[in-house]
């Protein structure tokens, strides 16, 4: 990949890893209430029975272990929910609209038009809805009264709520792995964990972000991510940038490996840790473990320095094995167990929606409510902005010559 290449896309030999995408998404319309009348033999005159509309379907987000990253909204990227049915005579009300649920992976971030973080899908079976479905209108049933035996209107269905959202997935890692290209940072994943990544004699070998879980002593498991090797000035973009650090936003800790076959292997260090505080998000404060790898080469030179982020300094070796039991129980140590994750509902149920952290205000909710009559449509409430108006007339139905009662006068769209 180029450093010009398209933004969120690392492409990979094997696959592309996508963490960026953008989608559209739009919950149901509500749908209509009806205006009938009851009609039976020897009945002249019945009363109202017009049904209520269904409520429209919900756009909902949900964080699924399963999937890698966001490619799959490259060849989708809009999703909408099913509409309300309209009620019919004789009370029948309207079937609901189906929600669609789109599954997105764990670690997504949700922002909205104005970059507003409305949710962080950082948890197993974390969900969101980002779009309302619209209420169902009521039949004109409900608006009879001793006084209006026949009520000639009956409520339309409410917009579903709907728009752009930016999503942005930040993988959720215990430790993540840093360095500069061919310090061995993939072979050392594939000593500790299951993960297999391409391991070469070459710089920027990994060109997307890869997840290792290693098992410990009593049963724990952590994870590890493997991202591309970082240069002097990624930050402006040189080599493959610093667009992927965003992997390493969430660990706890990073593991620095350093060649220690080359010479200066502190000017080495201090290279990358300017580019990481040049990423910001508090990278250079995060806790480190220091890996000499490559100890096989030759005694490692001297790396003595007084920086209270470094937990541990490791002399390693990918090659032969040596230090690597050392680096797992230093892992072990040194990453706690995060909270165990607890199922959504019951966050739900005790108000403890911690991914949730704004919720999305409607964009397409009206101050004011339209009424289907038998002769046109009739608007109540609070009328200020005329086009907002004729959208959503036009949306419930009305045409240029549809009456449109507004306030006590009669006008046409
Ligand atoms: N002798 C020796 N060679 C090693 C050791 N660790 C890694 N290598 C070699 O160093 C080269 C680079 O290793 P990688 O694991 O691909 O390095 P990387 O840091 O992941 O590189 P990028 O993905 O390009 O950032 C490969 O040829 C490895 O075989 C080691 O402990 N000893
Ligand atoms: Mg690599």
């Amino acid at each position: 990949m180029s450093p010009g290449a398209n933004k969120g896309e690392h492409a990979t030999r094997e696959s592309p890893f996508h963490d960026q995408a953008r989608v559209y998404v739009l919950a149901g319309r509500g749908g209509d209430g009806s205006l009938s009348f009851r009609r039976e033999k020897y009945v002249p005159k019945g009363g109202p029975d017009g049904g209520d509309g269904g409520d429209g379907g919900d756009v909902i987000l949900i964080a699924d272990p399963e999937l890698r990253d966001l490619s799959k909204l490259r060849s989708r990227h809009e999703f909408k929910a099913g509409r309300g049915e309209p009620g019919k005579g004789r009370n029948k009300h309207g079937a609901d609209g189906d929600s669609v649920e789109l599954h997105l992976p764990i670690g997504t971030q949700i922002h909205d038009e104005n970059g507003q973080l409305v949710a962080d899908l950082a948890s197993v079976g974390a969900r969101v809805v980002v779009a309302r479905g619209g209420r169902g209108g009521r039949g004109n049933r409900h608006f009879a009264t001793p006084v209006r035996r026949t009520p000639r209107f009956a409520e339309t269905g409410e917009p579903g709520e709907g728009g752009w959202f930016e999503l942005r997935l930040k993988l959720v890692v215990d430790a993540a792995l840093a360095g500069l290209p061919n310090a061995g940072k993939s072979s050392l994943l594939r000593r500790i964990s299951n993960a297999k990544p391409k391991v070469a004699d070459y710089p920027f070998t990994t060109l997307a972000p890869v997840i290792g879980t290693v098992d410990g002593p009593d049963g724990r498991q952590l994870t590890v991510a493997d991202v591309p090797g970082l240069i002097e000035g990624a930050s402006e973009g040189l080599g493959l940038g610093h667009e992927f650090l965003a992997h390493l936003e969430r660990a706890q800790l990073l593991i620095h490996v350093i060649d220690s076959s080359e010479t200066g292997p502190l000017e080495r260090f201090r290279l990358i840790d300017a580019e990481l505080a040049a990423y910001g998000a508090g990278l250079d404060e995060r806790a480190q473990v220091v890996v000499l790898n490559k100890v096989d080469l030759g005694t490692p030179p001297q790396f003595s320095l007084q920086d209270e982020r470094i937990a541990q300094v490791i002399e390693l070796s990918c090659a032969t094995g040596e230090g690597v039991d050392e680096l797992k129980r230093a892992l072990f140590r040194l990453c706690p167990p995060r909270a165990e994750p607890r199922a959504a509902d019951e966050l739900q149920a005790q108000g403890l929606v911690d991914f949730l952290v704004y919720r999305p205000r409607s964009r397409r909710r009206h101050s004011f409510r339209i009424y289907r009559t038998d002769r046109g449509f009739r608007v109540v409430g609070d009328v200020s902005d005329d086009e907002e108006l004729r959208e959503a007339l036009a949306e419930a139905g009305a045409r240029s010559d549809s009456v449109i009662e507004i306030a006590g006068r009669e006008e046409k769209m």
